[in-house]
């Protein structure tokens, strides 16, 4: 059997906070449809894809907040794109704010609110859902900042791992799906843990601002995009991947968002980009086979991984500075 597959990413442009589900649904059909037609088996929507990205707007009571997110999927709201799945036989990914009535870590049964996404089969089934384990930002109110970033706030750290199921795709028979949203991009951690079992097409989600407020110094606009294309290139080589990278773009409630969707092939190689700010597909035709080329050779984990040498990865969380060597010291201090 063929392991080809066909992807589309769909990029949003901007979801001003005045703009109601139905409408925004209303443009992810005519994105599924559009990806239909060019031929995807798949389509991945962005982070936070059904509302503006709302943890730029201060709440002093969260349970105030409750309107930002979904307590089921499908609801009402979204139910035209679980019809549209089954209309056009197409898998897809979508970000959203969840809430939930579950256990915590104390087995206190409450509610709670994650940043989710999930992976919906053309039957409207949810065959894996994440939730986002690096949150940015801060949890209170910053005057400094012209515009907030309360991820930390508005959503607790998700508690599902990074789970990979291996489930079918289009024509290609079975496929091993996982996901990271946005900022856990840039986490080599998070990507191996995907790379170990096996991963071959990353789906991911991002609302990433053109300019970083939490910097002292000067972060150039193309440097930001940069170092978004560099994290998930770096991830699909170093973990033998297919990564599908879809953003939210364009001014956003008089924020910047960069857009520069990509789709990267497991030798760290863009497929496709966006190049507008706003709603567009990028499509790509992925061999899965091309994942056992980095997972045989360069990147065989089992041959050449050496855990005993990667202890601090799990025993400490911020990095510490060395002592200073001195002449007369032994070799590594
Ligand atoms: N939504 C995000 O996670 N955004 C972060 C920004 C704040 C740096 C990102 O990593 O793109």
């Amino acid at each position: 059997m063929s392991r080809k597959i066909t992807v589309a990413g769909a990029q949003l442009g901007p979801i001003q906070k005045a703009e109601g589900r139905d409408e925004v649904v209303g443009r992810l059909v005519r994105l599924m449809e559009g990806a239909h037609r060019r031929g995807a088996e798949v389509v991945v929507f962005p982070e936070l894809a059904l509302t503006t990205f709302f943890p730029r707007w201060y709440e002093e009571d969260i349970n105030n907040a409750d309107h930002w997110y979904e307590s089921a999927l499908p609801s009402n709201a979204t139910a035209p794109l679980f019809d549209a799945a089954r209309r056009f036989n197409i898998g897809f990914h979508i970000g959203y704010g969840e809430i939930v009535h579950e256990p915590d870590e104390g087995g206190v049964q409450r509610k709670r609110h994650f940043n989710t996404a999930v992976y919906v089969h053309p039957t409207g089934e949810v065959v894996l859902k994440y939730r986002k384990v690096h949150l940015p930002g801060h949890r209170d109110f910053d005057p400094k900042r012209k515009v907030q970033h309360l991820e930390k706030r508005y959503f607790e750290v998700g508690n599902l791992g990074f789970p990979v199921v291996r489930a079918p795709v289009g024509q290609a028979g079975p496929v091993n799906i996982g996901m990271l949203i946005c900022n856990d991009r840039r986490w080599p951690e998070a990507w191996r843990v995907l790379g170990l079992q096996q991963v071959e097409l990353v789906m991911l989600g991002y609302n990433t601002p053109s300019t970083n407020q939490d910097a002292q110094g000067f972060e150039a606009h193309h440097l930001r995009v940069e170092h978004s294309h560099l994290s998930i290139r770096a991830g699909c080589y170093q973990n033998a991947c297919f990564g599908v990278a879809v953003a939210k773009a364009g001014t956003e409630d008089g924020c910047e968002l960069f857009g520069n969707s990509i789709i990267v092939n497991p030798q760290g190689q863009i497929m496709a980009e966006a190049v507008t700010w706003d709603d567009e597909l990028i499509v790509a035709d992925c061999d899965l086979e091309q994942c056992e080329l980095g997972r045989n050779s360069i990147f065989n984990f089992a041959a050449h991984r050496r855990t005993e040498a990667y202890g601090r990865i799990l025993e400490q969380t911020g990095s510490v500075a060395p002592d200073e060597w001195k002449p007369g010291d032994k070799p590594n201090g």
